[in-house]
């Protein structure tokens, strides 16, 4: 075993999660049922629970149009099958123990030990009827079914599904209930780009811990943890397609690789290296959540950030390489992940400290074989993808509805909680009064304007604010009160990143109450992080998930086409959108408006 690590790497074979191919419409039944899977051959069995036995579930492909009908049948039985622990925050040689394999330690979580399968499954990036989208109070007990349709009429793209529970999500993801779902489309084909194995490979990253017993040694058992004041779980070791540091052959040939951050908080910053060399001039991103970007991008130049649920489509040649070469892929982002930024030659450097005890991600190792007289497209970077789509500007959104949400970290007060993070919908306030957030935007001449809002809504239940109209577009105004980056996720119609600006946040003392929130955000005032505020080009696409750092408004657009009804948004960490990072919306069709 290599020294230091809990496992070792690089032995298992990347799994290809099993492939179920849909061409016709049709009604398919996929069991939510408890499992025993092997994360890697010197580990125990884990108990978990899946869709249909597999960690990750089969993947779902369809071509675009054909509708699908998924009868999800809960068959979990038992409890919840993973050890869910809130140890209390100390080290052990250093080493922060929140994120040391094993030792869950502290106290054992007893509600969660005794939660019963209740499940609602979301198809995440799909394009649903709101009685499909997977509500999270609609739920199934064992016993139960739910029928759900997908009509899978949208851009060709990788979406996922996994369960959505109201309140727990974050401990069934992380036990297995998730799975991908690929939409195919004619213009992914004009392009030839690899469709199914060999060359093309899905790549579901999600980090894990696992149980140790008395000596030491890892049980198996998935372990949540976290510490009583973080309520973030970020584990220490990183498990693609369901085995940890997997490595995968591949033949000197082009290889699209489909990746999706699945982890239930950590964000990931993926370097490729070769000989310890930054190996990212093979790398073609093509594709973000919402499919195919209009030109093909160079990854960013510390590496690929994707924080959870956010999706990447790579293009990687290796035809250069002889057989025997090794690459690495790693991680150099610390968690709590803060948008920070980290020079690419570092990776590989453990760092205990910002909870990245073990770097490695997985590893590919080159060998012969027939890819080398494969056809593969010939795509560089910057070349025509697709021109469904227009890049939107402030300009052409001049005068539309403009929503703005705040993200606010509400500190317990009896102080032995962890905060609770919520969203805040804002409405403009034309008043003085004390609790309200003042907004100072600069416009592109450098004309001064301020706006002030009030607090209308923190919680999941209150009442409904945002009213979009279909068809409509609007500008939601995301505005960090934060120390943390949240990956927020819209439901139903993907949405385009119109821009991201640093801001100076002031909060008073007590500025944040249950109810109230009072700041000052001044929008283009550069704050003194060091952090990198733009965009990259891979946030130029199609997005439904999109990194709000500290210090920063991020203002997307959005447009909702097809379905009516109640949705969601909500930051993917699963421990934020569990403790109320999640609000409702309701699309509107225009004709009903003046009756509402
Ligand atoms: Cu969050």
């Amino acid at each position: 075993m290599r020294q230091d690590y809990p496992l070792q790497p690089f032995v298992d074979p990347l799994p290809l999660p099993a492939r179920r191919v849909v061409s016709d419409a049709e009604r398919i039944t996929i069991r939510l049922r408890t499992a025993l899977h092997q994360y890697h051959r010197d580990l125990p069995p884990s108990p978990v629970w899946t869709f249909d036995g597999t960690v990750p579930g089969p993947t779902i492909e369809v071509r675009r149009g054909v509708p699908l009908e998924v009868r999800w049948e809960n068959q979990l039985a038992g409890m919840l099958p993973i050890v869910v622990s809130v140890a209390p925050s100390h080290e052990i040689d250093g080493i922060p123990v929140q994120n040391m394999p094993g030792r869950s330690g502290g106290v054992r979580n007893r509600a969660a030990a005794a939660l019963p399968g209740y499940a609602v499954v979301h198809l995440h990036g799909g394009l649903t009827h709101a009685t499909s989208d997977g509500w999270a109070e609609n739920l199934t007990a064992p016993g139960q079914w739910a029928l759900d349709t997908y009509p899978n009429d949208q851009r060709a793209a990788l979406l996922w599904y996994h369960d959505h529970v109201m309140g727990v999500t974050r401990y069934s993801v992380y036990g297995g209930l998730a799975g991908l779902w690929i939409v195919r489309d004619d213009r992914e084909r004009e392009l030839g780009l690899p469709e199914g194995p060999p060359y093309e490979v899905p790549l579901l990253i999600q980090d894990r811990n696992f149980d140790a017993d008395a000596d030491g040694r890892l049980t198996g058992d998935l372990l949540h943890k976290t510490d009583p004041e973080v309520v973030e779980a970020f584990a220490p070791i990183t498990t693609v397609n369901g085995k940890v540091w997997p490595v995968l052959d591949v033949e000197p040939t082009t290889y699209r690789f489909r990746v999706l951050n699945g982890s239930n908080a950590r964000t990931f910053r993926l370097v490729l290296a070769r000989d310890d060399r930054v190996d990212h001039a093979r790398i073609v991103q093509i594709g973000s959540e919402g499919g195919l970007f209009r030109s093909s991008a160079a990854l960013p130049a510390q590496g690929l950030i994707l924080a959870s649920a956010e999706r990447a489509d790579l293009l990687v040649d290796f035809s250069d390489l002889a057989p025997g070469s090794e690459l690495t892929l790693l991680n150099t982002a610390r968690a709590p992940f803060d948008g920070t930024g980290a020079d690419p030659a570092t990776a590989g450097t453990a760092d205990p400290d910002g909870l990245l005890p073990y770097p490695e991600v997985m590893r590919l190792r080159v060998v012969d074989g027939q890819g080398r007289d494969a056809k593969s497209p010939r795509i560089g970077i910057g070349a025509k993808l697709a021109t469904d789509f227009d890049r939107l500007t402030r300009a052409s959104l001049a005068g539309v509805t403009m929503r703005a949400i705040a993200l606010v970290e509400l500190e317990s007060d009896t102080g032995d909680e962890p905060p609770m993070l919520t969203m805040r919908e804002l409405a403009e306030d034309p008043g003085d009064g004390p609790d309200l957030i003042t907004v100072v935007d600069t416009d592109a001449v450098g004309a001064e304007s301020m706006r002030r809002y009030r607090t209308v809504a923190t919680r999941f239940e209150d009442t409904v604010t945002f009213f979009p109209t279909l068809g409509v577009p609007e500008i939601w105004r995301l505005i960090n009160l934060t120390s943390d980056t949240h990956p927020i996720h819209v439901h139903l119609d993907a949405f385009q990143v119109l821009d991201r600006r640093a801001a100076t946040v002031v909060i008073p003392q007590g500025g944040i109450t249950a109810a109230l929130t009072r700041a000052t955000v001044t929008i283009g005032a550069a704050p003194e992080d060091g952090i990198s505020h733009a965009l990259d080009d891979n946030e130029l696409g199609l997005k439904d998930t999109v990194r709000v750092n500290p210090n920063e408004v991020v203002d997307i657009a959005v447009r909702f086409e097809s379905f009516a009804g109640r949705f969601m948004y909500h930051c993917h960490i699963l421990e934020h959108e569990d403790r109320d990072m999640m609000r409702p919306f309701v699309t509107m069709p225009a004709e009903l408006m003046p009756f509402m």
